[in-house]
């Protein structure tokens, strides 16, 4: 009883200070969230249910003078019952928890915009294709200190391909699909706000997309807070500075993007760039 009243009054005291009442910052988030209660809601009753029968239970049943225990040592229809509902129940769960993740983990709507994500100890970095909207071949093995992300300039594709570093920038109201790559440890990236995490994995792309509903600039009115800014927190313990690998997407509007875009291909000479090294 102690705990559930300290569960309730941490609730009151730290909800504002949670992600849930700004809300998800992206259409698939909202499902997602939606998912989430719908879960908290039949678990919760469940949860009552079953807490109440046991201290009642308990109460009814306790030792008293007089009162003799009766052997009840096996039920198959019990059992099979307690046994089937909560399994059909958590499968009618699993399954659109599942649905929902092949949905977002899948192909990305046609008019999606890419954006290739690459975590390594401790900085994440961009690549956005250019005007041929594909991205160039990459291959580790051309890694060096001028090249981190090993672009196979050979590959024409390669050309106008565009190279930020901690800062991502998005539309809204688009599809972005993320090609997630790692060069070192597993990595996570995590997104709070839109309430979508993937790993990164040495190797192995990984994909994941989602579709920002609303700005930064709205996001800042919202909450009030000038200082806002979405973020991605590596979300896997991946060594000693794990806790200070933040990139910051900006979400903007079309217009804002494209004008950004523009900039950056006027500035920016893919191979010139360093590796961000964070000391420690
Ligand atoms: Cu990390």
């Amino acid at each position: 009883m102690f705990g559930l009243i300290g569960a309730w009054y941490c609730n009151e005291l730290y909800y504002g200070k949670t992600l849930f009442p700004q809300g998800s910052a992206s259409v698939e988030g909202e499902k997602i969230d939606l998912m989430l209660l719908i879960t908290i809601a039949i678990t919760g009753v469940v949860f009552v249910i079953t807490q109440v029968l046991l201290f009642w239970f308990s109460f009814k049943y306790q030792e008293k003078d007089g009162q003799k225990a009766f052997y009840f040592p096996h039920n198959t229809k019990l059992e099979l019952i307690w046994t089937t509902v909560p399994a059909i129940f958590l499968t009618v769960l699993v399954v659109f928890g599942l649905k929902y993740w092949f949905k977002i983990t899948g192909d990305a709507p046609k008019d999606s915009i890419v954006v290739e994500v690459t975590g390594h100890q401790f900085a994440w970095e961009f690549r956005y294709p250019g005007a041929d909207k594909v991205l160039g071949k990459k291959n580790y093995k051309l890694t060096t200190a001028k090249n981190n992300l090993g672009v196979d300039f050979a590959d024409p594709a390669s050309h106008d391909d565009i190279h930020i570093n901690t800062t991502m920038h998005i539309p809204v109201g688009v599809p972005v699909k993320m090609v997630i790559h790692s060069q070192d440890v597993i990595h996570d990236v995590g997104l709070p706000h839109f309430r979508m995490k993937m790993d990164a994995v040495p190797g192995i792309p990984t994909t994941q997309w989602f579709t920002p509903n609303i700005t930064t600039a709205d996001m800042k009115k919202k909450t009030g807070n000038p200082e806002f800014n979405f973020e991605i927190a590596c979300d896997q313990l991946c060594g000693s500075s794990h806790y200070a690998m933040r990139g910051v997407i900006i979400v903007e509007t079309m217009e804002e993007y494209k004008k950004w875009l523009a900039e950056q291909k006027s500035s920016t000479i893919l191979c010139s760039r360093t590796r961000p090294r964070f000391k420690i």
